[in-house]
């Protein structure tokens, strides 16, 4: 998707802190970091929403989570959250599907 900010990451057209990479995923850095650490994990594949992508490759939503413990615990991690935004009222900003994983700190619950 040509417009799409993630898929110009992917694409490396955009810089971003590259932090591990498979046949279907992508993770890099949080310009914006919320913890210590703070990485994106993404689907190669453009999908607007894990929702979406579950629907059209199913397959990449495991990937996703399964990438995303590899990056908490190669950071020395071992609690960390996942954070899945979903749809503009749940504070979604970027319309390609991402994992967010925070980690480094006390996190609060319920979150906002
Ligand atoms: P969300 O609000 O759940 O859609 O999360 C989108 C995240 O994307 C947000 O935490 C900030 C991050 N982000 C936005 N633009 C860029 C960028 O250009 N580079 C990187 N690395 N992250 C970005």
């Amino acid at each position: 998707m040509p417009d799409c900010l993630f898929c110009q990451i992917i694409a490396g057209d955009i810089p971003a802190e590259v932090v591990a990479e498979t046949s279907t995923a992508f993770a890099f850095r949080d310009v914006n970091p919320q913890a210590p650490l703070h990485v994106l994990v993404v689907p190669r594949t453009h999908a607007a929403d894990v929702g979406e992508l579950a629907e059209v490759e199913p397959g990449t939503v495991p990937e996703l989570v399964r990438v995303a413990r590899q990056v908490a615990t190669e950071a020395g991690h071992d609690s960390y959250r996942l954070v899945v935004n979903t749809g503009a009222e749940a504070g979604q900003t970027v319309l390609h599907a991402h994992l967010h994983v925070l980690a480094g700190r006390a996190l609060a619950w319920p979150p906002g």
